[in-house]
């Protein structure tokens, strides 16, 4: 069987990668319809061969569409999800329009394929950084359950999109060639300030919420909890972006529930979880680099430590390609556990 595939938000960052991953994981599509604002209406993109002309997404758009993946924004997803559900598609929505709504399930396929038969027509694909640190964890908090989880993160400007891997690059150059630089991108183009993100670390991601945290860091630890179907786990998140163009990195700190777990237990966790390389050997310096994992599905796994002071306590660093594991991969994954469930229909 093939399905009559959209695509919202052909042309960003994201978009871009969902077409490389249906086409490289051989999904099964009839006809693809590729969507977008209208500043990008006319474009053509090939897939498989076919030149296919960008439409302006309209609710009228998913007349016969059975699987939409949303991937344009907050506010194109809320204008447009409830649209293609009514037109009869499921829509995989990789914003976070719909992450918290009780009625929308929040999937990483490894983690929580089971909450996909609750869906309602919308499933939501979690935030990059979320998906790569509960994906890797999971198979320690089934084994010894969890407590506490701390992230601190190094994200990757193409997490930000497009615009914001530009300037980087751009100002790079500047400062290289003692140019005046002019931000006004990073850290989040809609707020007051921008700051220099090259040669630089910005300890903003996102808005900042009421509480102090900001939102990307409200997203990893909302986001986790609903996840890991742990409402009462303690998680805390401070999230930091770095002039790495892609692959998100995070040094994590776990607490387990049960007594039991050590380093060569927890590898072996790794070893067996499906879509995670262990990449962790002190004596020939190996551990996941951002730069080795860009262009991988896989998230790496290394510098695995126990804690000096606290047994139950292990420190982890987590590294995936943010556009794929993070965003388009992750997605498609959905779509396929979607048809083996066979509620894509
Ligand atoms: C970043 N994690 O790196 C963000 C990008 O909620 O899907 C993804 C935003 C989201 O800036």
């Amino acid at each position: 069987q093939t399905f009559n595939v959209a695509v919202v938000g052909a042309t960003g960052a994201v978009g871009e990668q969902m077409l490389k991953t249906l086409d490289r994981l051989d999904f099964p599509v009839n006809e693809l319809k590729l969507l977008s604002s209208s500043r990008s209406a006319g474009k053509v993109k090939t897939f498989r061969g076919t030149d296919i002309t960008i439409e302006e997404a309209k609710p009228e758009s998913f007349e016969g569409v059975q699987l939409a993946l949303f991937s344009a924004g907050g506010s194109v997803s809320k204008a447009l999800a409830h649209e293609a559900v009514k037109r009869g598609a499921i829509v995989v929505d990789n914003t976070s329009a719909f992450r918290m709504d009780e009625n929308v399930p929040l999937v990483v396929p490894e983690v929580n394929e089971h909450a996909l038969d609750k869906h309602n027509g919308i499933i939501a694909n979690p935030n990059c950084s979320t998906i790569q640190m509960v994906a890797a964890l999971e198979p320690v908090r089934r084994a010894y359950g969890m407590n506490k989880l701390v992230v601190s993160t190094y994200q990757a400007v193409s997490g930000a999109g497009a615009d914001a891997v530009d300037e980087m690059y751009e100002q790079s150059r500047q400062i290289l060639d003692d140019q005046e630089i002019d931000p006004k991108v990073l850290p989040v183009s809609g707020d007051k300030k921008h700051y220099q993100i090259a040669f630089n670390a910005v300890p903003q991601i996102d808005v900042f919420t009421d509480n102090g945290f900001t939102f990307e860091e409200m997203k990893m630890i909302n986001e986790t909890k609903k996840i890991m179907e742990e409402p009462s786990m303690h998680v805390a998140a401070t999230c930091v972006r770095l002039p790495v163009e892609t692959g998100h990195s995070e040094s994590v700190y776990i607490e387990t529930e049960q007594e039991g777990l050590t380093v060569d237990k927890l590898k072996d966790l790794m070893r067996e979880a499906p879509g995670i390389t262990l990449q962790d050997d002190p004596s020939s310096q190996l551990y996941p680099l951002a730069a080795d994992a860009k262009g991988k599905d896989d998230i790496f796994v290394g510098r695995i430590r126990q804690d000096l002071d606290n047994p139950k306590g292990f420190h982890l660093w987590i590294v995936a390609d943010n556009l794929l594991k993070g965003a388009a991969l992750n997605s498609v994954q959905i779509a396929f556990s979607l048809i083996q469930k066979g509620l894509l229909k």
